[in-house]
């Protein structure tokens, strides 16, 4: 056997045993969502073919041409009996991409479709895109909302980091053939995070937004936004209101953005979302969730304290450690709700959960009281009563 021969069978081998891999649930957990033992997707998972040359004449040692540095912050959709993860891939050469990961179960088995997307381009190209919400709108199509981002054309000569991020939109009926329609345009100067409502609010499109003043800050961005256009094809948002502000001391000081399309039940829009705080090791990524009315998606009606899902173990660590990060989710007819959060920009995995379980919480999880005494009373308050059963 040629060494092109001997690394071409073992890489297969050891791919096939990683996409088959079981994934077990954790036995306990916390009572609000069960995480699993690995991860659903990391950069391992991206096809051979994706990175190697087949042909031995041109690739005598069978080596990577095109690497796949991780796989992150994946949108989901569950369609036709099988669950999709529409995956940012980020290459060797740092470029995000977009590619479609199916598994039958939503836990484990996930396995790329053999090409990515390919995203068509507006007039003024994307340097980069990534972290695609799906949403299933009423209006027939599936969207996916994405950042593109491109080169501050104002940055000081010598300054080859300031970008400007923008909401990109496509839509696609089965996932491979995407419409591109222009970026959705609002007074900020930038957009991150930005979701579409899955159904119309009076007649017209509404977004979940997230206006920032710079690339990394927010500035007086001051949280989750909210606005309507009239239409998608050169969506508008003329108003843009804050509906979930970042506050003071609490998990979302420095910033927060809206996750993946809120999931409609009878009690309300239950959202979860991320926020970030900063600390001596750099910025801190949690997700928390939130209700919104269900006539007013825009109206928060409860809102628990603190995070529902914070790094952990090796999700701790990666290309941006302490960070977790969720755009994509799937609530089934039957109540399961899988959250799809990835782990340091690198990874994906799943918590499983139901919308019952995940309404109880939201619904009967204190707020946060915002300083320390009044935390304290309300352990107290919940130790009490515990005391006295
Ligand atoms: O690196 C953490 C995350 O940072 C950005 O999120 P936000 O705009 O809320 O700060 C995004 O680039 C996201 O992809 C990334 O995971």
């Amino acid at each position: 056997m040629t060494i092109f021969e001997q690394r071409k069978e073992q890489l297969t081998e050891q791919y096939e045993a990683l996409v088959a891999r079981p994934n077990t649930a954790e036995r306990l957990g916390n009572g609000i969502y069960e995480r699993y033992e690995h991860p659903v997707l990391t950069a391992a998972h991206a096809p051979l073919h994706w990175k190697y040359d087949f042909n031995p004449a041109t690739n005598p040692y069978f080596m990577e041409r095109l690497g796949v540095n991780c796989v992150f912050n994946p949108g989901a959709i569950y369609l036709n009996g099988s669950f999709y993860l529409v995956a940012r891939v980020e290459g060797n050469d740092r470029k995000s991409f977009f590619a479609i990961a199916e598994s039958k179960n939503g836990t484990e088995g996930f396995r790329f479709w053999d090409r990515p997307v390919v995203l068509p381009e507006t007039e003024e190209p994307d340097v980069n895109v990534y972290d695609m919400r799906l949403v299933q709108h009423e209006d027939g199509w599936i969207y996916g909302l994405f950042c593109t981002e491109r080169k501050d054309p104002d940055a000081p000569r010598g300054d080859l980091s300031s970008a400007v991020a923008q909401c990109g939109i496509a839509r696609t009926k089965d996932l491979k053939q995407w419409e591109r329609l222009a970026d959705l345009k609002t007074a900020s100067n930038q957009q991150r995070n930005v979701v579409l409502h899955p159904e119309f609010i009076d007649g017209k499109y509404a977004f979940y937004t997230r206006p920032q003043d710079g690339f990394i800050d927010t500035g007086s961005g001051g949280g989750i936004g909210w606005g309507l256009s009239d239409t998608i094809e050169n969506a508008v948002i003329k108003q843009e209101i804050i509906i979930d502000e970042r506050y003071y001391h609490t998990i979302k000081e420095v910033k927060n953005g809206q996750g993946p399309a809120p999931i409609k039940t009878d009690k309300g829009w239950l959202h979860i979302a991320h926020g970030v705080r900063n600390t001596a090791a750099g910025l801190r990524y949690v997700l928390y969730a939130f209700l919104t009315d269900l006539n007013e998606p825009q109206k928060v009606i409860a809102s628990p304290g603190g995070h529902l899902i914070a790094p952990e173990g090796e999700e701790r660590i990666g290309d941006v450690s302490n960070v977790v990060f969720c755009n994509g989710a799937v609530a089934l007819e039957n109540g399961e709700v899988y959250i799809y959060y990835a782990s340091s920009d690198t990874r994906c995995h799943v918590a499983t959960s139901t919308v019952d379980r995940l309404l109880d919480y939201v619904l009967g999880t204190p707020s946060d009281p915002l300083r320390s005494y009044l935390c304290v009373q309300q352990r107290i308050e919940l130790i009490n009563r515990n005391l006295g059963l």
